[in-house]
């Protein structure tokens, strides 16, 4: 039986010491930051230590991982409607990249989007980087909370981006975020060609597969969108949105519009009328990643086209096969990590309850099988 003290704790109080609280509640809207690390600058302990102080004070962070250049930095920036770019820079190099950053960004169409550089950053430097357009510099020995602070004062209110200044793809990611605040959007609408939902459980390698397939899709001349679902804080409503991380922009560019969302549950509320606003930008092709699910998230497949469910070897038994939920809406089924011992195990319990549903076996990491399934996912024309 559940004793007392577990059935009355709320979920909204927090299981760990650390202080977890909202502390941008009275923002217009959540603040969303890209965490930037440009060059070959490996130091990111840092970036990881401010990741989690940013989203426990319930800002939405998205960390595209290490070695980005300027131009890859843009490119996320804006799809992300970010508020601000934190730029950690140690490797010596902010004089050759921020300058580039502010460059790539009026490239692709964000010119005034917020830059703010930390990290070990010379004094007589600063005035280089103010001059080039940075908004604060800030050194080490920075405390959290002016983080948070840094990141709060840059997030002011959406309004829709002017045609004049704005890319095409700068007008989309600002429409999903005035869409995501229940705000109405005049803009092109068109349900795209093809929508494929990825689901199954966290770790199972959604985001590494839907990275692989995007990547193979743009080598055979195809534009890519990707949804990304991760999720969000009960406590702080903070978030961090690592789905991004694995698509690597520096070889696929513009040709992959991603986003990443926040949520708590499965609230698919806006994501038709996002479906239709990346249509009538252009895109064909959409993939969908919800946040890792459990064997009753079925709510997905109403939204998509084909819904796709990744497992992984070593979770269950053929009990499991034959519960309710998950396993019943998938489309086709998609054994990822086929690397890991148990593989043929879970194929041949897969094909006693599949129905001729298809099953692939994918070693994403690897781009084993990537092809195949984005074959029959995506037919060529
Ligand atoms: C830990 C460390 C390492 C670890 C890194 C571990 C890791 N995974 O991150 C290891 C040992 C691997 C390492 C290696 C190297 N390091 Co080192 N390292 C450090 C050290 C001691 C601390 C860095 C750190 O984690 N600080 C703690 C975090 C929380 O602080 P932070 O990142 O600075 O962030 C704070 C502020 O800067 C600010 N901030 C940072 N970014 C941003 C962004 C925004 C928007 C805002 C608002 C604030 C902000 O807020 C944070 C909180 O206060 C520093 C020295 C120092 N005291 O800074 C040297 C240091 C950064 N390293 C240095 C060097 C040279 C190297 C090496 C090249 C050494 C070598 N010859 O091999 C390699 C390079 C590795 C690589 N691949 O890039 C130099 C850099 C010199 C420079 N840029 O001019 C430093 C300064 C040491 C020195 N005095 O020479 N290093
Ligand atoms: N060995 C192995 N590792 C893999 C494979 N695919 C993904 N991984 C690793 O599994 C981890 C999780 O991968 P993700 O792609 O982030 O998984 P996810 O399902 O998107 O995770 P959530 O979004 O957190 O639910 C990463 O460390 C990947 O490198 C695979 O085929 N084989
Ligand atoms: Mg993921």
């Amino acid at each position: 039986m559940l004793s007392c003290a577990y059935m009355t704790s709320p979920t909204t109080e927090p299981t760990t010491r650390l202080e977890k609280i909202d502390r941008c509640g009275h923002l217009p809207h959540r603040p969303r930051v890209l965490l930037g690390k440009m060059g070959l600058d490996g130091h990111d302990r840092g970036v990881k230590l401010i990741a989690r102080a940013l989203r426990d004070s319930g800002i939405h962070v998205i960390y595209s991982g290490l070695w980005q250049t300027p131009r890859s930095l843009a490119i996320s920036a804006r799809d992300e409607d970010a508020d601000v770019i934190a730029c950690s820079m140690m490797s010596n190099s902010h004089l050759v990249l921020v300058p580039r950053l502010m460059e790539e960004l009026k490239n692709v169409g964000r010119p005034e989007l917020t830059v703010d550089v930390g990290g070990i950053i010379p004094q007589e430097d600063i005035d280089t980087l103010i001059k080039c357009g940075v908004r604060s510099v800030y050194h080490t020995g920075t405390s959290m909370l002016d983080i948070v602070k840094a990141v709060s004062t840059a997030t002011t209110e959406h309004i829709p981006l002017d045609l004049g200044t704005s890319s095409k793809t700068a007008m989309l990611a600002r429409n999903i975020s005035l869409i995501e605040e229940g705000k109405e959007v005049d803009a092109p609408k068109k349900r795209p060609r093809s929508i494929t939902g990825f689901t199954g459980s966290p770790g199972a390698g959604k985001s590494t597969l839907t990275a692989a397939m995007a990547t193979e899709a743009v080598r055979n001349g195809k534009k890519i969108a990707i949804i990304a679902y991760d999720p969000m804080s009960p406590i702080s409503s903070g978030a961090l949105l690592g789905d991004r991380l694995r698509v690597d922009f520096n070889n696929v560019d513009e040709k992959v519009f991603y986003r990443s969302l926040a949520r708590v549950g499965e609230d698919y509320s806006t994501l038709p009328e996002i479906l239709d606003l990346i249509g009538g930008a252009g895109f064909d092709y959409v993939f969908v990643e919800t946040v890792g699910a459990g064997q009753n998230d079925v709510a997905i497949r109403s939204v998509v086209d084909k819904t796709v469910v990744v497992l992984v070897p070593g979770m269950g038994d053929s009990v499991q096969m034959d519960k309710a939920g998950i396993l019943e809406i998938a489309d086709l089924f998609v054994v990822n990590k086929a690397d890991y011992d148990g593989e043929s195990a879970l194929v041949r319990e897969l094909l006693d309850i599949a129905s001729g549903r298809e099953i692939f076996e994918t070693i994403a990491t690897q781009g084993k099988g990537v092809i195949e399934l984005l074959h029959h996912i995506i037919p060529e024309d």
